[in-house]
């Protein structure tokens, strides 16, 4: 058992997606799309290719779900940092947003210490859950580190011991447990692969499934049938670069109607405009009929978001006091969301 567990974390955690597939990502016996015509859900499947290491990540989903749902564990599908628009095949220059993964990172520590497994969709190289701590950070771990007086092992400062201490013992119940798998993306186009993979194979564990999506992604690509495949040069095309992007399929819809409709699904709207948060946050949960709506502006998001449902907005805000002492906003959002599920679940029940 142990050994299979062992070899399905090694094969996501081969999976790169920070590398272009320089061979099949380019195909001009693929359709044009035509400008200005939408691309539907469907048509975007049809004609995009998968990418080559998907089959490798459906084997590690799916049993991590069989484990964990034997284990009678809810999962919740967290994604988390942003997306990529690549403009050449062989990728130099690519399109990318602000996004860390602090969000989707902290998140899921949350909902593993409410008992939740947890499949971490995230962009391969932002933060991830428990090393965020101590990664990606002006503090460096390094400087808090000493050799022991033999000169033989390294020693952890006072400063971070404690620290450390507390988040390495949750780290590892967790992963003795199992309850964290890691699948990375970098591109929209494999996001999306991904999401819909996952969605499908969570679709079998019914509402014991929850989807937050809290990565920022893409909302326009490059079809593939466009991308060149080497590095655009400069002084082609008058030395202008004009870039045009076709809006990215809504996918929402297809995973409420399709995917995996029995589940409870929490997505992420942002904004930096505060008088049209809640409008946009009540639009896209009045289009997608799914269950709950976080908005969240970008300049306030570590200490206040909005929770929109069809009947009702409610802000969560940290006090002042709480955020001088680090309390983070993630605290008070995830078991309000563990509560709204725990209802969903009653709810399909009595159905
Ligand atoms: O990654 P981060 O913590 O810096 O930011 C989180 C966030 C603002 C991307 C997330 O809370 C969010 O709103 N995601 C959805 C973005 C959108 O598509 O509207």
């Amino acid at each position: 058992m142990a050994t299979r567990e062992n070899n399905e974390k090694r094969l996501l955690s081969r999976v790169a997606t920070s590398v272009p597939d320089a061979q099949s990502a380019i195909d001009r016996s693929l359709p044009e799309f035509p400008a200005a015509t939408p691309i539907d859900e469907d048509s975007y499947f049809r004609l995009h290719k998968p990418p080559a290491y998907l089959s490798q990540i459906s084997t590690g989903v799916a049993s991590f779900i069989n484990e964990n749902h034997g284990r009678r564990r809810k999962i919740v599908l967290v994604t988390s940092g942003g997306t990529t628009v690549p403009l050449e095949n062989n990728t130099v220059r690519f399109i990318d947003n602000f996004s860390a993964g602090t969000r989707g990172a902290t998140s899921a520590e949350y909902f593993l210490e409410q008992g939740y497994s947890v499949i971490f969709l995230h962009r391969e190289f932002s933060l991830l859950p428990y090393s965020r701590h101590f990664s990606h950070t002006t503090n460096c771990l390094l400087d808090h580190l000493q050799f022991s007086q033999d000169g033989e092992r390294v020693e952890v400062d006072g400063v971070l011991q404690k620290d450390l201490l507390s988040v390495l013992a949750q780290y590892q119940k967790v992963k003795a447990n199992n309850m964290l798998l890691l699948v990375p993306f970098t591109t929209v186009h494999q996001y999306l692969f991904t999401l819909k993979l996952i969605a499908q194979e969570l679709s079998v564990i019914g509402s014991d499934a929850l989807f937050y999506l809290a990565a920022a992604v893409s909302d326009f690509f490059l079809p593939t049938s466009r991308i060149p495949e080497h590095k655009i040069q400069s002084q082609e095309h008058g030395g202008k670069l004009v870039v045009d992007l076709e809006p990215v399929p809504k996918f929402l819809r297809r995973l409420v109607d399709s995917w995996a409709p029995i589940a409870m699904i929490v997505s992420f709207k942002l904004e930096t405009d505060n008088t049209i948060l809640i409008k946009k946050a009540r639009t896209a949960l009045e289009r997608y009929n799914h269950q709950l709506v976080i908005g969240n502006l970008l300049q306030t998001r570590k200490y206040e978001v909005v929770f929109v449902t069809p009947d009702n907005e409610h802000w969560i805000r940290l006090s002042k006091d709480a955020a001088e002492h680090k309390v983070e906003i993630e605290s008070l959002i995830i078991p309000r969301i563990v509560a709204m599920h725990k209802t969903w679940i009653e709810s399909r029940e009595t159905m």
